[in-house]
């Protein structure tokens, strides 16, 4: 089946798309972030939930950073991952040639922290014109039901109600470098992390052009042209 036939069935689509040293990379430019907490861009939030360090907790995240707003103005390399184009060929299958940015952030799952957030559509709290919004989860680690996987309803994109039943419910088992495409419309969850392995995701948000935000946020590039036509506008 062709992942467009995928996508509009099921609501969401996996691919392996970074490699093992692409990935290795990645995390160190997230540790960079983390360990200490870094505090140099007024519109770049780290949220950690230590002031101390707690290496004996978790090692790669020793102030339990949970989540960290506007990632691609944390330097020119994560300014650089947005315009992937692996990711942008994906999208554009699934959303058309036309294709902006709306967000991009990261939820870290340090070991034995529980998910707080519910189950809930990205268009809820992103709320657009049209349903025409993919969220891109890069998982920088073994995902599996022990380590927080993030929780989906298949087929949801097409119906009314807000919860699954639990035999509706699938979790996302992904390997590092996958990548979760998930329609706006999809309800899902994230999940408690009860490993002593750590856990991230780095999420883009990513849109067709002719959809527009009805809540206004303080995304660094919400709306950012990155493909006309197909093709992508020239980063210098
Ligand atoms: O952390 C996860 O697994 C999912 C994240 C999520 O649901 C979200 O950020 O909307």
């Amino acid at each position: 089946m062709k992942d467009r036939d995928l996508f509009e069935r099921d609501g969401y689509l996996v691919a392996d798309l970074y490699s093992e040293a692409e990935v290795a990379r990645l995390k160190t430019m997230l540790s960079r972030l983390i360990d200490p907490p870094l505090r140099s861009h007024p519109r770049l939030h780290v949220h950690a939930a230590s002031g101390t360090p707690l290496p004996h907790l978790d090692p790669f995240n020793p102030y339990a950073v949970w989540k960290i707003v506007n990632t691609p103005l944390a330097g020119d390399d994560w300014y650089a991952l947005i315009h992937d184009e692996r990711v942008l060929d994906v999208v554009g299958e699934l959303l058309g040639p036309d294709i902006n940015f709306h967000m991009g952030f990261a939820r870290l799952r340090p070991s034995r922290l529980s998910a707080e957030e519910g189950w809930h559509r990205d268009l809820d709290t992103d709320r657009h014109t049209r349903p025409e919004l993919v969220t891109a989860l890069v998982y920088l680690d073994d995902m599996d039901a022990e380590s927080g996987a993030t929780l989906v309803w298949p087929g949801s994109h097409l119906r009314h109600e807000s919860e699954p039943a639990a035999d509706e419910v699938v979790p996302v088992r992904a390997r590092p470098g996958s990548v979760l495409f998930l329609h706006c419309l999809t309800v899902h969850r994230a999940s408690s992390n009860t490993t002593d392995r750590h856990r991230s995701i780095l999420i883009h948000e990513y849109k067709s052009a002719r959809t527009v935000e009805l809540t206004p946020n303080d995304a660094a590039f919400g709306d950012l042209p990155l493909r006309r036509g197909g093709r992508s506008r020239p980063v210098r």
